[in-house]
């Protein structure tokens, strides 16, 4: 049976809640024969990377599907890559804040995803959600974290695929924010599972295997 690691975050800035981890407290242990485990991240530039090390270690996945919310968007947005850039006017939960510095001096200036992020685009659709690929995760702790995930499967777990997967703000954030928009918290749970079974199946399939 395939193992697929999802991720999630505790809330950040104004908000109380996170939809990327509320969503993923609705999917199911196993789905269509895939085993979904779950972990929550704290929103922390210095503290996810060890984390991960730790869950990848102990979960020991055949692919990790980070999920964060990126509030404004209006679907689920699968990470073509992570830059190696830090620079946000909000500080991170730990009151750690970063001004435009790489995030691994003697790393690449970018990863690529290696999960199938245009099957997981058309498979978040199918499942009736919007969805699109986003070209850059921003430069906060997200796309830090899609960044110390790619380099840590490379260099550690090779055969693990890894990826990030973008929310919008679930329905109840945007009541104080009028006009932007936002998805019932099922509909990102729904995508999120569909993207996870797409990348399981990817696995799976003939055409992958070396
Ligand atoms: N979104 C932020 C960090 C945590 C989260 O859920 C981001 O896009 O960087």
């Amino acid at each position: 049976m395939k193992t697929i690691l999802l991720t999630g975050f505790a809330p950040f800035g104004a908000d109380t809640a996170n939809p990327s981890w509320e969503a993923l407290t609705l999917l199911p242990d196993q789905a269509e024969g895939v085993r979904l485990v779950r972990r929550r991240l704290p929103v922390a530039y210095d503290r996810v990377a060890g984390l991960l090390a730790q869950a990848v270690e102990e979960v020991r996945p055949d692919a990790v599907l980070c999920v964060g919310q990126a509030g404004g968007r209006t679907g689920l947005t699968p990470e073509l890559a992570a830059l190696n850039w830090k620079d946000a006017a909000l500080p991170d939960n730990d009151g750690v804040q970063y001004g435009g510095v790489p995030i691994c001096p003697e790393g690449p200036a970018a990863y690529f995803a290696t999960v199938p992020v245009k099957e997981m685009v058309a498979a978040i659709w199918a499942a009736g959600v919007p969805a699109a690929l986003s070209c850059s995760a921003g430069t906060y702790v997200c796309n830090c974290t899609l960044y110390h995930l790619l380099r840590l499967l490379e260099a550690r777990y090779p055969t693990v695929e890894g990826g990030f997967l973008h929310v919008p703000y679930a329905c109840g954030q945007v009541l104080c924010r009028p006009g932007v928009p936002s998805l019932p918290l099922s509909m990102i749970a729904e995508g999120i599972q569909a993207a996870a079974l797409t990348i399981a199946r990817g696995l799976t399939s003939e055409e992958r295997r070396p």
